[in-house]
């Protein structure tokens, strides 16, 4: 590996910091656009990295709030394309903290030697497709702009913070944070009466933490959320030594599932409504014991009917009746729709943490947050005084960092405009109308229903050959036929429309930001996706134009 001290890489550095011709832009240096930069440079491709952050990591920069850890085991989420990083790196626990997490990709910056073709602190504004040069024209808020064959968006699925537009936002006095843009200082909440609003993944994992530290906590709660223990632990030596002796297999049994991820608990391949109540009862206990995301696997039928999901729904509401003493906020906490339908979640003492004194919780289904005083929050006609906020409201999901930067394509169509009734793509890589330009985890591809490093990686894998495969033939543009776009979204809303995923007011369908089309964007099911692109490429990039 090469060191930025040696003499012949001082200059290679300053051109790429300077030029103003690349073969591709890469925007975001979270792991795809790391990945994507390692894989464009062994293709020999001119590429820079565009970040609005000061360091690597995407998410896992911003989310630093108290608690953040990873929903997937942390031998599983981590990158598999250098075998002697995935035998070196070692993780500390079963699911990895957010600063391990934040770690692990500095470390891959550095081990890569990458940071030389990043610019930090850089927000890309716009890309616009010129015609006459079959060219991106790339703006920042730091330069006039480059101009690149190919663009890769690299901007998260979960990376544009949701923040409602409640009333009187500005006016409170105190302090205010919202989970996914959090400080890098430490946050100290001793002895503060603390309000959280929203009770997604982010809230669950931070409250047990904020309501140790705060004399009071109030949670507003609009949505009940089904948690499952994550049981996380130190990572056992024994486990880590035995997948290392075999992580290519264990990697490969994970890419055969529906998700790409736990194959060491697999789904249950058997009807809960076939089983017999004493069966169901051992199924559901085994996989609450275990933790994790895994428990809509105990039976193969809990995501497809409603009878059978709400006997899944219901063991989990007696289980939270279980812990929680006072059976009022039981109740309140014990959610009502589809179990999985919003994606579970998994946390460390969330329902205990309502057993606290110094811990309420707020009911807002009715009326939502009326308004937020210079003193605290208003709900239900009630004020809570409060010394700090922290908004757990979520992000505008898949499309809100794409739409928040001004992509043009072909006859100066804005993306905004093409996406207005909901996102369309093809395979979620690319969109008809926008040449050369790719989506990492795009709307469309499995994305965010699965591991998102494996997803990320098969991503990069399938953009990297195209982008070679194009040059190589002397070939200029692809990008996705109309028709083969049109049947895709068909697809992707067929496949989601035969389960019970659309049936409650997620953020897999835009629904938590008001005003976005409701759209499932996420596409089920990681191996058929995965056998269908390649299908793609072995018919020479079925669905896509090429052009000279
Ligand atoms: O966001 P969310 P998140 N007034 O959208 C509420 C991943 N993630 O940041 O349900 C009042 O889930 C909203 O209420 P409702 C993971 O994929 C992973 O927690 O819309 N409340 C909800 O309770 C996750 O799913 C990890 O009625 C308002 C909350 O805010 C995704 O990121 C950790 C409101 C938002 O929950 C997003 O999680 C963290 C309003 N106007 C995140 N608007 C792990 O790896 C929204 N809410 C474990």
């Amino acid at each position: 590996m090469q060191h930025a001290s040696e003499p012949g890489l001082k200059s290679s550095i300053h051109n790429a910091q300077s030029a103003t011709t690349f073969d591709l832009v890469i925007v975001g240096a979270g792991f795809a656009g790391l990945y994507m930069l390692h894989r464009a440079r062994s293709a020999g491709l001119r590429a820079i990295v565009y970040e609005a952050g000061d360091g690597v990591g995407g998410t896992w920069y911003w989310n630093r709030y108290p608690g953040a850890r990873c929903d997937v085991e942390s031998l599983e989420y981590s990158y598999q394309f250098s075998d002697e990083l995935q035998q070196q790196w070692h993780w500390t626990e079963r699911f990895a903290p957010q600063p391990e997490i934040l770690r692990y990709a500095n470390h891959v910056a550095d081990r890569f030697d990458l940071r030389r073709d990043i610019r930090f602190e850089t927000r890309v504004l716009s890309a616009h497709f010129d015609e006459a040069s079959a060219r991106w024209e790339v703006r920042t808020d730091r330069s006039d702009g480059v101009s690149s064959q190919f663009v890769v968006m690299a901007t998260g699925c979960l990376s544009s913070t949701n923040m409602p537009d409640f009333k009187g936002l500005d006016s409170f006095k105190g302090e205010r944070f919202h989970t996914g843009a959090w400080p890098h200082e430490p946050v100290d909440f001793s002895g503060k009466r603390v309000a959280v609003i929203g009770t997604g993944s982010s809230a669950i994992q931070s409250i047990p933490i904020i309501a140790q530290q705060a004399a009071e906590l109030t949670v507003f709660q609009r949505t009940a959320n089904f948690s499952i223990p994550a049981r996380n632990e130190a990572l056992d030596p024994a486990k880590e030594a035995a997948v290392k002796a075999e992580y290519p297999a264990f990697r490969a049994r994970n890419s055969l599932m529906m998700g790409a991820f736990g194959a060491n608990m697999p789904r249950h391949e058997a009807p809960a409504l076939a089983a017999s109540p004493e069966e169901r009862q051992r199924r559901f206990e085994e996989r609450w014991t275990r933790g994790g995301l895994g428990f809509t696997g105990a039976f193969n039928d809990l995501m497809i009917d409603a009878k059978a999901n709400e006997l899944a729904a219901e063991y989990v509401r007696d289980r939270i009746r279980a812990v929680v003493k006072n059976p009022a906020t039981a109740e309140l906490l014990a959610p009502r729709q589809v179990i999985g339908c919003k994606r579970i979640c998994v946390d460390s003492g969330y329902y205990e943490t309502f057993n606290q004194e110094n811990v309420q919780l707020v009911d807002i289904s009715a009326g939502g947050i009326e308004e937020i005083t210079p003193r605290g929050v208003r709900a239900g006609g009630r004020e809570f005084a409060v010394d700090s906020i922290v908004f757990a409201t979520g992000f505008d999901a898949m499309t809100g960092s794409l739409l928040k930067i001004d992509i043009r394509g072909r006859n100066g169509l804005a993306l905004r405009e093409a996406w207005r009734a909901g996102p369309r793509t093809y395979l979620g890589l690319n969109v008809a109308g926008f040449p050369n330009l790719f989506t990492v985890s795009g709307p469309g591809s499995p994305s965010v229903l699965t591991n998102m490093i494996v997803s990320i990686e098969q991503h990069v894998n399938w953009i990297a050959d195209c982008i070679v495969w194009l040059r190589a033939g002397g070939q200029r543009t692809i990008e996705a036929e109309p028709q083969a776009q049109d049947a895709w979204v068909g697809h992707v809303n067929a496949v989601a429309g035969a389960t019970l995923f659309p049936t409650c007011n997620s953020w897999y369908l835009g629904a938590n930001v008001p005003g976005k089309t409701r759209v499932f964007m996420p596409l089920l099911g990681y191996p058929a996706y995965v056998q269908r692109c390649e299908e793609v490429v072995a018919r020479g990039y079925e669905g896509f134009k090429v052009s000279a």
